[in-house]
Formats: C-alpha cells, structure tokens, sequence
C-alpha cells in the first residue's frame, strides 16, 4: 500500500492568561521566615530535645540566584502569604458555576482563537494538559467545550512539566490521522494549591498561568503568524525525584491527604543533574532526526523551571556565547508555571523571527519527560 502524504500542521495561534496578583521574592520569602519563626518559637522545647528539626529561613537572593526567578504570578495571594494558613484561600464554586480551572482555560483559549482567526465551529476537538486538574471528572476540557459552545470532542492529560508539549503531539497526531481538522490545546496550570509553602527547598518555585495553541491543517490556516511543525518527539524516564503524591486513594489509606509527601516535592540538585543532559541528547536528536543541528535553530523555547538549568542545555547544544533573546527566559517574573513555560516563552517571544527561520519548543521534568516540537516560521 502506497503511504499517505502526512498533511501539513501548523500553529496558527497562541494565547496567554496571567493572573493579576503578583507574589515578590521578598514577600513570599517575609512571610515564609515569619512563619518559620513562629513554628520555631512554638516548637523551642522540642527542638532542643532534637524531636523536631528547626525550620531554616529562607533568602530572596538564594532564589534567584538558585533560579533565575524574581517573582510569579498566582490566582491567589493573600492565603499564600498569611502565615497562618500557607496555602491559597479559594471560594468553593458550585456545580453549576464554571470551575476556576475551566475559567482560566477559556481566557487563554479565546486569546488563541483570536490570533488564529477562529470561532467555535471552527475546532473539532478539545485538550486540556497540565500537571493537575482540579476533580477527576467530568473532564475540564469538556467543561471548557461547552463553555465555548464547541463540537466534536475534549479529554484531559496529565504529564506534569511536559504535559503541554505532549498535549500538542496529541493535537499534531489527531491532525495527522484525520480525526480532526482543528485543535484547540490548552494548560491551565493552576499549580499553587499543591506547593508546600512551609518547605523552604521548593516554596518559592512556582505561579500559576494558563496557555493555550491553535494546531491545524495547513489548508485551514489563515494566521498572518504561523508556523510549520516539523516533527514532534517525546522521551520518558522514570524518577521519583519530582513527585506529588496526592491522589484519591489517600481517603481509603488514611493518611493526611495533604501530607508534605501529597504536595510537590523534589531533589532538586539531583533532577538539575540528570535531566539537563536528558534533554540536551533529546533537542539534538530531534534536530538531527529532521537533517538539522542546533546551530540551525534561531530561537529554543525551553521548560522555564530554572534559569541555570537552560544555560546548561544551551551551552551543551551550542556553546556558551549564544544569545540571551536565542533562548528567551520568562521564569524571573512568571516562576515556573509548569508545562505552561515553554508556550509562555513562546507566545511572548516568537514574533520577530523571519520566515523559514527554525524554533524548538521543548518541555523537561518530572517523569522524567522530555517533550518537544520543531517549529518553522511560514
Ligand atoms: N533559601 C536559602 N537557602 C536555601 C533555600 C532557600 N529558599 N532553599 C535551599 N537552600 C539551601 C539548601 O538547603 C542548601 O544548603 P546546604 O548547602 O547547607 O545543604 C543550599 O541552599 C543549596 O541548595 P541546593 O543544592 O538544593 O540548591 P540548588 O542550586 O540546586 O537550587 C533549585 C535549588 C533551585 C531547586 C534547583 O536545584 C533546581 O531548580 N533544580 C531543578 C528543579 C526542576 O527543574 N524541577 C522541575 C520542577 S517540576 C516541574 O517543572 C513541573 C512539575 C509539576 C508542577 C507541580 C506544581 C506544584
């Protein structure tokens, strides 16, 4: 049987919601050292004793420069930064409300639609990817379908850091196959319920942000900003060392379901280690694999988790001396938003390139997972 052309897929279409309260460096790191303070003062007998370890304090000029990151956006300051609660505080919405998952996703998604040019009967089919969803069902995306009074179908994925390069290979797949005509992918990574911000180690790593990408046939498009994907490709390893142990049998394990074990944690010098060459080797088999080099690729939109770690990758695939606007950083005000950095760093930074010039999005992380798309600019 003679094989089917693959159809041209495109991007024609990037949207970004950014929530409106901002957490600084120095005022999650006051109210973290004002609770540790507390505890500590609580705990003064037991410490002594050595049945309880002495909480350290934390410094804003560790984080950045451990991280790159200044401050992040988040849904919701004020419970995060109230010592005696260290967690956000959300209203509970009713069944019949739109979830704040969906919500965000929507914003992002009719910002996606815009730059596309596309209305609702224009998509067929609906992925949310992230790395938490808020219940198990029924799925957001169909939440978010009927929000937006689209047809065809919607599902959720969840891969953690890599869970919006792997929701594109799966809009780039249904493309391919035929099952749709034109995707709408969307990461509403609404991440700071699962942070442990009594943990010194990882309560300054994250904000929450929602993106969302157009994927369609060639034909279709008729964005003045586009992009061909080249290729998709996707690597995993397991890890424990970036877990979040929360899940729905913690109700029939009797364990405290918000346990530090349930939240997200790390060893975060050890993935640092293992998974900057992990995705170094990836970009540079991907290219290869297409008949390109890193040195080929004007723009590399990278997994924004640690401003170090991207140096890293960089130096590894093209030395040491390439540009700071080559591999574009959004973590100093965004912090790591999850899955969503790589398209945030995209849809900020993807405007001033010339046509014909290559891009890589690539995502790593937990999983481990490695996941990217080679884009060129139409
Ligand atoms: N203030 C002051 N000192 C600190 C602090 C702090 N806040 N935190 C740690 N230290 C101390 C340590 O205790 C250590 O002290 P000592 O030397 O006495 O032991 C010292 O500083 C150095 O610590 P590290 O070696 O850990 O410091 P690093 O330079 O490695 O930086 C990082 C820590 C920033 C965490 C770094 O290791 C890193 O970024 N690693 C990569 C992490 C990564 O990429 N993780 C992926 C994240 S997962 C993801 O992207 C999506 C998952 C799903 C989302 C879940 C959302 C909830």
């Amino acid at each position: 049987m003679t094989a089917l052309p693959t159809p041209e897929i495109v991007i024609s279409g990037s949207g970004l919601w950014t929530p409106a309260d901002v957490i600084t460096n120095e005022e999650l790191v006051a109210s973290y050292n004002a609770w540790a303070e507390k505890f500590n003062t609580e705990n003064a007998a037991a410490i002594k004793s050595g049945e309880v370890d002495e909480k350290p304090l934390s410094s804003a000029r560790f984080i950045e420069r451990a991280s790159g990151i200044k401050a992040r956006y988040v849904y919701e300051k004020h419970g995060i930064l109230d010592i005696d609660r260290m967690c956000p505080k959300f209203c509970e919405r009713r069944e019949d409300e739109l979830s704040n998952q969906a919500e965000i996703a929507v914003h992002a998604a009719r910002k996606a639609m815009a730059a596309a040019g596309k209305t609702a009967v224009d998509i067929d089919a609906v992925i949310v990817s992230c790395a938490y969803t808020q219940r198990a069902y029924p799925a957001i995306a169909i939440e978010v379908q009927n929000a937006l009074g689209i047809n065809g179908f919607g599902f959720d994925m969840l891969v953690a850091c890599s869970a919006a390069t792997f929701g594109l290979h799966r809009a780039y797949d249904s493309l391919a196959a035929g099952s749709a005509g034109c995707v709408l992918a969307i990461n509403p990574e609404l991440v700071t319920p699962q942070v442990n911000y009594c943990d010194r180690e990882s309560h300054f790593i994250f904000g929450d942000v929602s993106t969302a990408i157009i994927m369609e046939r060639a034909e279709t498009c008729t964005a003045t900003n586009s992009y061909d994907v080249l290729g998709t490709k996707a690597q995993t390893q397991f890890s424990n060392n970036i877990r979040s142990g929360f899940g729905h049998m913690s109700r029939a394990t009797d364990v405290d379901p918000y346990g530090w074990d349930k939240l997200f944690h790390q060893a975060g010098r050890k993935v640092f280690e293992e998974v900057c060459p992990m995705a170094a080797g990836h970009i540079r088999e991907h290219l290869a694999s297409l008949g390109l080099t890193p040195r080929d690729v004007k723009r590399f939109w990278l997994h924004q988790a640690n401003i170090n770690m991207n140096k890293m990758v960089i130096k590894e695939l093209v030395g040491e001396n390439e540009k700071a606007d080559n591999f574009p950083t959004i973590l100093d005000n965004y912090g790591n938003t999850a899955s969503a950095g790589s398209i945030v760093a995209f849809h900020l930074c993807n405007k001033n390139l010339q046509k014909d010039d290559v891009g890589v999005i690539c995502s790593f992380g937990a999983g481990y997972s490695v996941g990217s798309l080679v884009l060129r600019k139409r």
